[in-house]
């Protein structure tokens, strides 16, 4: 029986309870550091060379369906009755809405460091030690909104703009490309400043702190952000149906691409994994 992904509003103060506990012990275990580790080096941009698997390319969204299935089976190996919730930020919108409650993921940074001060990933309950990082500070932060140069969420027609394109992806394969679900959705715009940040990118802007670097899963929105995310994935193959992840094979040799973007049938680093068996996760899981 597949099992189901809920919207974190709609959870029942146990659900929360028992979602918060799963993750701070497999902190204690030194998992979830784990995880920080592994998102950290596959963070590979464009300018780089070699191959890109989690961001900037066609594979962003197998690679977080994984990275996301691997994160959930952790969680119910403490808990089997924990899945991941999602954050929906179309709709719960605010610096104090779902998920920035004392019993969910805490609030806000404070102003003069951004330190996260309240809810059960505050530095000072001692659960919660940033030891694997791109930055020094051993407390999770966060600046929601960007209370210097205020940024908004994306909204729901950002993200139709995104579900309404007819192929996943498009050629080159990059941050650089301005067709395609996929790059509509992981969101690297082109231009200056806040309104290049679209979708998933600008989630990311919005929350600040932790979730502006590559250790961004330091802080447990991640995981709820990349649920949607994952969520949006599923929509888009509800309404399109038949499309397929692209490209279906591989970049030739004399394509600059070669070698730099997973195809269809190709393994999927770091797991024994193709973006086609990625495609349909329904026999796992479902959203409500
Ligand atoms: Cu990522």
């Amino acid at each position: 029986m597949a099992y189901v992904r809920k919207d974190a509003g709609t959870l029942t103060a146990d659900e929360k309870r028992r979602f918060v506990n799963a993750l701070l012990e497999i902190k204690r275990r030194g998992e979830y550091d784990e995880f920080v580790r592994i998102h950290i080096a596959h963070y590979a941009s464009d300018g780089e060379r070699g191959l890109r698997t989690a961001h900037m390319a066609p594979s962003f969204l197998p690679w977080h369906r994984r990275f996301l299935l691997d994160l959930e089976s952790a969680l119910r190996r403490v808990d089997s009755s924990v899945t991941l919730p999602y954050w929906d930020w179309t709709r719960d919108r605010t610096t104090t809405s779902t998920p920035w409650t004392a019993d969910l993921l805490g609030g806000n940074g404070r102003r003069s460091d951004h330190r996260v001060m309240t809810g059960p990933f505050a530095h000072h309950e001692g659960n919660w030690n940033i030891k694997v990082s791109v930055t020094e500070g051993e407390f999770l932060t966060r600046d929601l909104g960007r209370r210097s140069a205020s940024i908004d969420l994306p909204t729901k027609s950002d993200l139709e703009w995104a579900l309404k394109e007819i192929e996943y992806d498009v050629t080159p394969w990059d941050s650089t490309v301005t067709r395609g679900f996929r790059n509509r959705l992981e969101g690297w715009g082109t231009g200056r400043g806040s309104a290049s940040w679209r979708n998933h990118n600008r989630v990311h802007r919005w929350v600040g702190g932790a979730m502006l670097t590559s250790a961004s899963v330091n802080d447990p929105v991640f995981w709820l952000h990349h649920a949607f995310v994952d969520l949006q994935w599923h929509q888009w193959q509800r309404r399109h149906r038949g499309a397929r992840y692209l490209p279906a094979t591989p970049p030739g040799s004399g394509d600059a691409q070669h070698g730099r973007v997973v195809a269809r049938q190709e393994r999927l680093p770091p797991w024994d994994v193709t973006p086609a068996e990625l495609e349909d996760v329904g026999r796992i899981y479902r959203y409500a």
